[in-house]
């Protein structure tokens, strides 16, 4: 089974929503269209943590892969994230994506109960196993509290359609082990302020929340890397870790959603329990991005 090859630079796809928390279609295009044509996109990872994937119902989440998928065409590679609690919606979405045309699956481990290794692989070759596309895993230990090591990514790997991991944690050290033990598989970076190393480890790629709004420097890093000049990428680390750390700071979703709709873009607000935005928060973030971009 040959796969479509996937890698570079993805924004984790943020989703727009109405003042009142209900999915704005318009809002959600705008933001498919500013990522491919403004920040020039390998990809978009859709239906993520940054997507607020685990606040909406299963049809929510096939109308917003519906509604990428339709605005996005062939522009851009699109990787879908269908990992939930609820197995069978994982199933179905899964499905669903792939006639849809996205170029590879997602799944976040199964989080909140305490499962055991072999309850999570099963749990990837349920939702693989009548799907002939392709699987990431989505591994984002201090959100789920799951952790794999290099011997059980071994063991995923002997389902052939697992073909990566979106790799969102700062142990370097299991990033190398996990490079070194598996040279052909797919490997994302998935924080954004650690870009540089992760690259320098060799990474295939970067998936990130902040690239819907830094996607031009989160490339200048990661093509600085890849060529050696860690100088070059260092000075775009150091202004991106400023802007990310302001960002964090003032509130993440909220702070590139406010700084969207400052680049023109009608990204909207968040989907309670986020939070909504304070005329503190607004004013913050306005100055944000007037003073990155
Ligand atoms: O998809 C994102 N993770 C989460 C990855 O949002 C939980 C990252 O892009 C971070 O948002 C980013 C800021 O910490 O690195």
């Amino acid at each position: 089974m040959a796969y479509k090859k996937i890698g570079g630079i993805y924004s984790a796809l943020l989703t727009s929503f109405d003042k009142d928390g209900n999915i704005n279609e318009k809002g959600i295009r705008e933001l498919v269209r500013y990522n491919i044509d403004h920040n020039k996109v390998d990809g978009l990872y859709v239906g993520g943590s940054t997507g607020e994937n685990f606040l909406l119902s299963p049809e929510e989440k096939e109308q917003i892969f519906k509604i990428v998928k339709d605005e996005a065409k062939d522009g851009c590679q699109l990787i879908a994230q269908v990992g939930s609690l609820n197995i069978k919606e994982s199933v179905k979405l899964a499905k669903l994506v792939t006639d849809l045309g996205y170029d590879s699956l997602s799944a976040v481990t199964p989080f909140y109960y305490k499962f055991s290794f072999n309850e999570i692989k099963e749990y990837y070759n349920t939702i693989l196993k009548d799907v002939d596309n392709q699987m990431v895993v989505y591994f984002i230990p201090f959100l789920t509290g799951v952790n794999i090591s290099v011997d059980q990514f071994k063991e995923l790997f002997a389902n052939e359609k697992i073909t990566g991991v979106k790799f969102t944690a700062g142990d370097f050290y299991l990033l190398e082990r996990f490079r070194k033990a598996f040279p052909d598989k797919v490997l994302f970076a998935g924080f954004d302020e650690m870009m540089l190393p992760a690259t320098v480890l060799g990474v295939d790629g970067a998936i990130g929340s902040t690239f819907n709004v830094n996607g031009l420097r989160a490339r200048e890093i990661f093509e600085a890397a890849q060529k050696g000049d860690i100088k070059k990428a260092l000075e775009v680390q150091h202004v991106t870790n400023d802007f990310i750390s302001d960002v964090l700071a003032n509130g993440l979703y909220g702070t590139l959603k406010i700084c969207l709709q400052e680049a023109g873009v009608d990204a909207g607000f968040c989907r309670q329990p986020m939070g909504g935005y304070s005329d503190e928060m607004i004013a913050n973030a306005k100055k944000i991005f007037h003073k990155y971009f």
